[in-house]
């Protein structure tokens, strides 16, 4: 377990948790990484375990309460923060459809970005054949979600398997896919290679970023940098993307044969694919013992360029939430519910509890 690394991996909830184990599995490294569920029995000896609302939840889930997750991870949130120390950039996964992967998920980015780290957060959408209340609960959390990080990526499970009838098979496939889909980009983040992508970089690139998409493709022989072009223009994780696309980033990985003709070929068709204007950033990883005679490239694709958040870093500004959204938080009308003025009142016990708890409780700040 690596203790200092500048990138943290964070897994909310169950399917989370596994996800998170999963990408530490697929990347066979040293990666710090941090998981925290309402449910006790998503601890592994492999990674660092917060309980999330132990005295309210009794280590037992959130029973697929939304509601009863974001209060949980709101009573244990600021045992979070010993887990922070030295991280420049953090990537939460989870799943969404249940009730801590999505609760708890609003909470912890906020807390997590408004220590000052950049959060990106992978979270899935529920296939549809787990039905109209799953996908509902999901929806219902996505733009909290969005709210609190600095940049989204939000996968439908039905875009991630191909055909398959067997449910347990489609999540079986579904968590393979992710979990190797995120240690590669774990892989361009913590192995060098000749143009970097590192945490410092990677905080430029998802400030402001706003929702994205992603996805990863493995090629090989002759022609691989074409084919992997052909399969990421025609994926159908980044078909669709947004429009105006604001920013691009292009990981490429590959053995000690990877040929400068063809990182060019490949970044020459993702920026034709997704946006000539768009800003765009490249990386490469050779790692011979990995990808010998394999090439894989990562792509991520943002609605908002990073160049705007990098500005302001330059003026000294840190680009956290807080900034981002252009808001203080302490200048909340008594009436304010802040970042959630635009979504569905979260009420319990007849409390809205997208107000923040301060004002529900009428706590000055001001002294
Ligand atoms: N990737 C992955 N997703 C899963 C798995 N099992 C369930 N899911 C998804 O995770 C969603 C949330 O379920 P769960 O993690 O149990 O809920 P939570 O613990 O309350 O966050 C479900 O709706 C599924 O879409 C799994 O084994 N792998
Ligand atoms: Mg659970």
């Amino acid at each position: 377990m690596n203790e200092t690394s500048p990138i943290l991996l964070v897994g909310v909830g169950t399917a989370g948790a596994a996800m998170a184990h999963g990408v530490m599995r697929a990347f066979a490294g040293d990666m710090r990484c941090l998981v925290a569920d309402t449910d006790a029995s998503s601890a592994r000896p492999s990674a660092p375990f917060l309980l999330l609302g132990g005295d309210r939840l009794a280590g037992h889930g959130s029973g697929g309460d939304v509601v009863q997750a974001r209060l949980a991870a709101e009573d244990s949130l600021k045992n979070i923060d010993e887990h922070l120390e030295g991280v420049r950039f953090a990537v939460v996964v989870a799943a969404l459809g249940g009730g801590t992967g999505g609760g708890a998920t609003v909470e912890i980015a906020k807390r997590i970005e408004d220590r000052g780290v950049p959060t990106l957060v992978f979270a899935t959408l529920p296939f549809s054949f787990e039905g109209d209340e799953r996908s509902r609960r999901a929806r219902g959390v996505t733009s909290m979600i969005d709210e609190a990080a600095s940049a989204t990526i939000f996968i439908p499970l039905d875009k991630l398997v191909g055909d398959t009838d067997n449910m347990d098979e489609a999540m079986r496939r579904a968590s393979g896919a992710l979990a190797s889909a995120v240690s590669l980009f774990w892989r361009l983040l913590e192995k060098p290679g000749y143009i970097r992508l590192d945490a410092e970089r990677m905080r430029r690139i998802v400030s402001r970023a706003g929702r994205g998409r992603f996805a990863v493709v493995t090629t090989q022989g002759p022609d691989r940098a074409a084919a992997a072009v052909e399969a990421l223009t025609s994926s159908p994780l980044l078909s669709g993307a947004m429009s105006p696309v604001g920013s691009v980033l292009c990981g490429v990985l590959a053995g000690e044969d990877l040929r400068l003709s063809e990182v060019g070929h490949i970044a020459d068709g993702v920026r034709n694919a997704f946006g000539r204007r768009a800003s765009f950033d490249l990386a490469t990883v050779n790692d011979e013992a990995t990808f010998a005679g394999r090439l894989s490239v990562v792509v991520m694709v943002f609605e908002s360029a990073a160049g705007a958040a990098a500005e302001e870093e330059k003026a000294g500004e840190s680009p956290s939430r807080k900034q981002r959204r252009g808001r203080n938080p302490l200048s909340l009308g008594p009436q304010g519910r802040g970042r959630f003025n635009n979504v569905e009142p979260t009420v319990w016990n007849g409390q809205d509890i997208d107000t923040p708890t301060f004002i529900r409780r009428n706590v000055s700040l001001d002294a």
